[in-house]
């Protein structure tokens, strides 16, 4: 028979007490964080400030799922580091009844593979690049028009957040296919990179094979130089590059790199004519069917998650630079392009808006006028 004395009483109680706390703190959630694959859910969290958004979902019972969130990148790159984030984010706020599980580029087929699972509901997010939707949201091409935003990144990112033509217009177009476009971000501005020569001038691309996303946009942006452009998956461009299939492609500094097309190339042209910018996106029905609190926990942490990928993004092209730059064994010859340089480009590609304007658009351009201004507010 067990028989409490006061002294054995106030130590069940500590006991009772220190193990609730625990549990509140987030050290009990063994059950929670089993899904996600993550195993530090509690720390990263926290030190992020993830918890510190409006909806309070504390007491809630969320039922339990799965969502698929597909990337077009790999395990440590900018996409897949931001699926697994977004996961580790949800799962704590709905004390582990959902688990995301991120996709790494492949699995699930080429990137237009993807583009058809989301808007089927095959997979519920995908981290999706409007260059892979050029042929279907004709209006999702204007992120190829190139000298389009300012060069300084951390406004770009913000006229990307507070877009109305982006965030309210595109998205429309975008919904028509069952795609809803969250929020978008860019994964960095985008360098040029050549074989033979490097990529100085509009003639520099006379008949030179460059490869680029299925966008006609984009397309048309290399054919304005002279260049035959090539589309092409990724997956398949260090061949292709390396056989000579094409001479040259353009990506941010930290895909060039972790993807080492570098060495298989000779130049780097920092030209700076774009930003890489991708969507974090859901189906549309999938979404609206979910309740709401769980569409609010959603759209914060995409929210939030906006700084965090961009200072991710940041960091990986700042290092990924060094890389290329200290590769001895793959030497890179990193080339500027004087002020005259840029603006020789950037004046071919205003032609190009005129293109995009009469025969890309099917609003007249409605959408890429409205994104001029809001961009000249940041600007002027
Ligand atoms: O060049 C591409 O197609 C790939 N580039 C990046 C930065 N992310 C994924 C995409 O498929």
């Amino acid at each position: 028979m067990i028989i409490f004395n006061k002294k054995s009483f106030i130590l069940a109680l500590m006991i009772f007490l220190t193990l609730g706390l625990l549990a509140a703190c987030g050290g009990g959630d063994d059950t929670s964080s089993e899904g996600d694959g993550s195993g530090d859910t509690e720390e990263s969290s926290d030190s992020e400030g993830s918890s510190d958004s409006g909806s309070d979902s504390g007491d809630t019972e969320f039922e339990e799922d799965t969502w698929r969130f597909v990337t077009e990148e790999v395990e440590g790159q900018v996409q897949y580091v931001y699926a697994e984030e977004f996961g580790k984010r949800i799962s704590e706020k709905t004390n582990g009844a959902i688990t995301v599980e991120p996709y790494e580029f492949g699995g699930l087929g080429s990137e237009t593979d993807q583009v058809d699972q989301l808007m089927q509901g095959t997979v519920e997010m995908a981290v999706m690049s409007p260059g892979f939707t050029g042929n279907m949201v004709d209006e999702g091409q204007l992120f190829a028009l190139q000298f389009l935003f300012p060069t300084d990144q951390a406004t770009t990112q913000e006229i990307l957040n507070n877009s109305e033509a982006l965030n309210t217009d595109l998205r429309e177009q975008y919904e028509e296919h069952s795609i809803t476009p969250l929020a978008y971000w860019s994964e960095g501005a985008m360098q040029w990179t050549s074989n033979d020569h490097p990529l100085k001038t509009p003639e520099d691309f006379e008949n030179f094979q460059m490869r680029v996303q299925t966008s006609p946009l984009i397309m048309e942006s290399y054919e304005q130089y002279g260049a035959n452009p090539q589309e092409m998956s990724w997956g398949e461009l260090y061949t292709a590059l390396d056989r000579g299939t094409v001479e040259g492609q353009e990506n941010p500094i930290f895909f060039i790199g972790d993807a080492s097309f570098h060495e298989v190339q000779d130049y780097l042209t920092m030209s700076n004519h774009n930003n890489y910018v991708a969507m974090t996106t859901v189906n549309t029905e999938w979404f609206n069917g979910l309740d709401e609190e769980l569409q609010t926990i959603v759209e914060e942490t995409v929210t939030e998650m906006q700084d965090w990928v961009f200072e991710e993004q940041k960091a990986q092209n700042e290092e990924y630079l060094e890389v290329i730059k200290n590769d001895e064994e793959n030497p890179t010859d990193v080339v500027e392009l004087t002020d005259e340089e840029v603006a020789t480009f950037r004046e071919e590609a205003k032609e190009v808006r005129e293109f995009y304007r009469n025969e890309v658009s099917t609003v007249d351009g409605a959408i890429l006028d409205k994104l001029e201004e809001e961009i000249a507010e940041y600007t002027e």
